[in-house]
């Protein structure tokens, strides 16, 4: 069975300790292949690498660097099928989303810096006849990368591309639930020629591995893409280390469809936005509240869709809802589920595990899963379950509508359905959240700030904003 390596000083090694951990697909629910259990040695020699290869990176001109980024993503585009295979394996995500989705956006991630780089300028303060201020933007040095197991490829560059961009020199860290396609992208690194100790993957456990990462005295800054929980934790180690932090969150978000929408419109983005990657995006729609004079109707066309909508082997093409990353994942959405039951709800559509034919039959799978008849304010409609779970609540007013969507601790993206603009308008200004999608959902823009309020997170990635944080700011001031 394949041996995942790390990526360390432009080489593919074994970790230190030699020891290694089981890689499941969760189709089958078996061992496929084995991750690096990686430990604070390896983050050392990574750190060193990256150390010693930051002066020639960062003193690159913007256009080199732009050209080996370039090349690297016309590589992943290059191995998109292969790349697209591996994550629908490794994360048990519908093989057609990787490959219309996932891996492409992960080529964009890769080019839209490679390209913005060229175009990053800074400013100039004049102050009459008398002085000038001018601000110089310079890369951190090594910066440490941690991310998910939802979106493996596509968030692990979202993050590595900026950093490397602006100079800096990179220490990542992806899931240990989901290592695959990060190594494979090593082996494009290699290809592409990035120079050996710019980019470093140690691959490995969160409190091993990555937390080696974030309490490394001289790794400048940590760009973390998780649960709320363990932003804490690295949030709670960083913070007196002064190390610059960007922490993308978990999310509850809620999805307001007004009785004015566009019914056929809304009903096909709601599947959706409910359900993709079995509702394992912080960006989903998980809470949906729907006015009252629609809500039967809502209600009877949204489960009626979910008819059509099977849950089955991630490799077949019909397939719409994969596996569940992990058994642990797996076994927390069904207990969301159970508690769900106790608080009240009722079960429209699913709500169990699904047992399939064949080389799945002992893989990780539940049906899409609506419930309603619960309070807004009970633990199901408050804590993140990150499955194919949703909530249905009616209301009557915009200001119910609004105290309810507001009401958890997080606050990353809201979805509006509505044709009034004026109120459209008004409730996105008053929702709060960082990203509100009026009439669409997941409709992105890669310039745009990303990132959420309260519990989902701290920062904004994305566009000017990514490479401002993985960067300096110096501001000269010259008398005349
Ligand atoms: O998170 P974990 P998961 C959220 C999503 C859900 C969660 C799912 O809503 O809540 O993330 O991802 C490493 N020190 N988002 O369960 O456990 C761990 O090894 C340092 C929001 O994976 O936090 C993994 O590599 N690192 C997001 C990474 O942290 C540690 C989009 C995440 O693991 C660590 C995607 C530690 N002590 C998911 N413990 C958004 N807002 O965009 C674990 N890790």
């Amino acid at each position: 069975m394949l041996q995942i390596a790390n990526y360390i000083n432009g080489k593919l090694v074994e970790p230190v300790g030699k020891t290694y951990l089981d890689n499941y697909d969760p189709s089958t629910g078996q061992v496929y292949s084995y991750c690096p259990d990686s430990d604070e040695r390896d983050v050392e020699l990574a750190w060193q690498a990256a150390e010693a290869a930051f002066p020639a990176w960062s003193n690159l001109p913007n256009e080199k660097r732009s050209r080996i980024l370039l090349r690297l993503s016309e590589l992943v585009e290059k191995n998109l099928d292969r790349l697209a295979e591996a994550e629908s394996i490794d994360q048990g995500k519908p093989k057609w989303l990787a490959k219309n989705g996932e891996i492409p956006r992960a080529v964009s991630n890769i080019h839209f810096f490679a390209t913005a780089i060229e175009h990053f300028a800074s400013e100039a303060h004049p102050m009459g006849q008398h002085a000038i201020n001018y601000t110089l933007r310079t890369p951190l040095g090594v910066v440490g990368c941690i991310s998910p197991w939802n979106l493996p490829l596509y968030l692990f560059t979202w993050k590595i591309a900026p950093a490397l961009a602006a100079g800096n020199c990179v220490v990542a860290k992806p899931s240990e639930i989901t290592p695959m396609t990060a190594y494979l992208l090593s082996e494009l690194c290699i290809e592409a020629g990035l120079p050996a100790g710019v980019l470093n993957i140690v691959h490995g456990l969160g409190p091993k591995v990555g937390s080696a990462i974030t309490t490394h005295p001289d790794i400048k800054a940590i760009s973390f893409t998780g649960g709320t929980k363990t932003g804490a934790e690295i949030a709670r180690v960083a913070a007196p280390m002064f190390k610059k932090l960007s922490l993308e969150l978990g999310g509850k978000n809620p999805n307001i469809i007004f009785a004015d929408c566009d019914f056929q419109k809304m009903l096909a983005e709601t599947v959706r936005s409910s359900f993709l990657n079995q509702g394992e995006i912080c960006l989903c729609g998980s809470r949906i509240f729907i006015e009252r004079p629609i809500y039967e109707k809502f209600k009877s066309a949204f489960v009626e869709k979910l008819k059509n909508h099977p849950v089955g082997d991630p490799l077949e093409h019909h397939t719409q809802v994969g596996a569940i990353a992990s058994k642990m994942h797996f076994d927390k959405v069904l207990s969301y589920i159970e508690l769900a039951k106790k608080e009240g709800g009722k079960v429209l559509f699913g709500g169990h595990p699904v047992k399939l034919e064949g080389r799945c039959a002992n893989g990780w799978f539940i049906e899409p899963t609506v419930i309603e008849n619960l309070a807004y304010d009970c633990r199901t409609n408050q804590e993140e379950i990150f499955g194919p779970v949703v909530t249905l609540t009616p209301f009557d007013t915009e200001e119910e509508v609004l105290q309810m969507a507001n009401s958890t601790s997080y606050g990353l993206a809201a979805t509006l359905w509505t044709e009034n603009l004026t109120r459209a308008h008004q409730m996105a200004a008053s929702l709060r959240s960082g990203i509100v999608w009026i009439n669409c959902w997941l409709l992105r823009d890669l310039r745009t700030p990303f990132g959420g309020v309260k519990h989902s997170g701290v920062g904004r990635e994305g566009g000017w904003e990514a490479l401002r944080f993985f960067t300096e700011q110096k501001n000269v001031c010259v008398k005349l």
